[in-house]
């Protein structure tokens, strides 16, 4: 075959993404919404954002929650409503929403080191990186690994220091029987529309001291405490009705989303297992996993290619892998000059290296067969 009558083939195909939005039947959306034609009330902590909140606590095993527009401004305001000042000790190899929800509060992130095992924080670098200063841990449960929890408590209790989770891609995740959410003195999720279980945009803080409930109820509507008072200086952040219904139509159909991804994953695996120079990951024994990514780093010297051929490689077949997290958050073109990424050096390693291959529910084993023989191919 020619290579231009090959190339048209290959553009004809419909590409593959990172990932795809679940959503539920339309039929199924449609009849939820049609009772806020008769109400008219669109957002302002309606019906169905009360309904989902309930919905919520019980899917998640947690005792409390907050429902926001979106999974940055959860973070953003959970930070503000904890008063925390100085320094917060977190990752790099993140999203952008980590690091900018820290800054934009006035703090000052300074950055831990990963392990070269799940990619989470390196526990062991912690405690060095205390000053006077730190008043606050803020780990990433990246791509669904859980931070070492235990670890994590050990040293913020030593030290009095608050400790938050990002936990945007760790959506119903449990460890040994316990939901993620229950986990430190507070925890985001985001129920973006990549993520495994979606309302649109949207995320969510869980807690267990109600005070920052409290804080969190003003700080998500303007500061305003009553109609005549309003004694904190707020943000806008709340999830209107349109999201909570996609969130309680979503949720009825988590257990069957999660369930394909596994799937998915391990057909991904069945592949790719036990190849030199490639490093996937697997299931840990007392985690409930919810395939939220699957990860590949690639070692260059040993598959002989390295992640940005791989990714190209991809592309040419209209295969559109993503390199999640690289660039590292503290090499970010807005904080240029400010961190010195020599000090997180695995996490530079790993971010030069790894690619998240597609994966969502719908991806047929078919189409995962064919992404992996060409990586297997090259
Ligand atoms: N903390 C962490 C660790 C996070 O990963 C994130 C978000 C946050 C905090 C903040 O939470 P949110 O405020 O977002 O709730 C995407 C998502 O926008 C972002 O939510 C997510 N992390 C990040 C890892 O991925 P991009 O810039 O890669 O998105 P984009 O537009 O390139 O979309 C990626 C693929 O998703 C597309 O190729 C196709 C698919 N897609 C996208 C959209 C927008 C859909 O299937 N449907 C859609 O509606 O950031």
């Amino acid at each position: 075959m020619s290579k231009l009558i090959f190339e048209v083939i290959i553009m004809n195909q419909k590409p593959i993404l990172v990932t795809r939005s679940s959503m539920p039947p339309l039929e199924e959306y449609t009849n939820e919404i049609k009772s806020i034609w008769d109400t008219a009330w669109l957002t302002n902590i309606g019906k169905f954002h009360k309904q989902l909140e309930q919905d919520l606590i019980k899917y998640l095993g947690v005792d409390n929650i907050s429902l926001f527009t979106n999974g940055h401004m959860a973070l953003e305001l959970l930070i503000q409503a904890m008063n925390l000042t100085g320094e917060v000790i977190t990752t790099p190899f993140t999203f952008a929403s980590t690091t900018h929800s820290i800054v934009r509060n006035g703090l000052t992130p300074v950055f831990c080191d990963i392990n070269s095992d799940d990619y989470t924080m390196d526990v062991t670098k912690i405690e060095k990186l205390i000053t006077d200063k730190t008043t606050a841990i803020l780990p990433v449960h990246v791509y669904g690994h859980i931070c070492n929890i235990n670890e994590i408590k050990r040293i913020a209790s030593k030290y009095d220091l608050k400790v938050i989770y990002d936990a945007a891609h760790t959506f119903g995740e449990k460890v040994n029987g316990q939901g993620i959410g229950r986990f430190g003195d507070a925890t985001m999720f985001s129920f973006h529309a990549t993520k495994v279980y979606n309302t649109i945009e949207g995320g969510a803080i869980t807690f267990s001291n109600e005070n920052i409930g409290k804080q969190l109820y003003k700080l998500k509507n303007f500061g305003i405490e009553s109609q005549e008072m309003v004694d904190g200086v707020g943000s806008n952040a709340k999830m209107n009705e349109f999201q909570a219904v996609m969130g309680i139509c979503n949720l009825r159909h988590i257990t069957e989303e999660i369930s394909k991804r596994k799937t998915v994953v391990e057909r991904y695996r069945s592949w790719l297992s036990n190849i030199n120079g490639i490093k996937i990951m697997y299931d840990k024994e007392n985690i409930q996993s919810n395939y939220a990514y699957f990860p590949v780093v690639f070692d260059e010297k040993v598959f002989g290619f390295s992640r940005n051929e791989v990714c190209d490689k991809l592309k040419e077949n209209n295969i559109f892998a993503r390199k999640y997290f690289y660039p590292l958050t503290n090499t970010f073109d807005c904080y240029h000059g400010k961190f010195n990424v020599n000090k997180t050096p695995t996490a530079q390693h790993i971010a030069k290296r790894v690619l998240t291959l597609p994966l969502y529910a719908d991806l047929s084993l078919e189409d995962v067969d064919r992404i992996c023989d060409i990586i297997l191919k090259l």
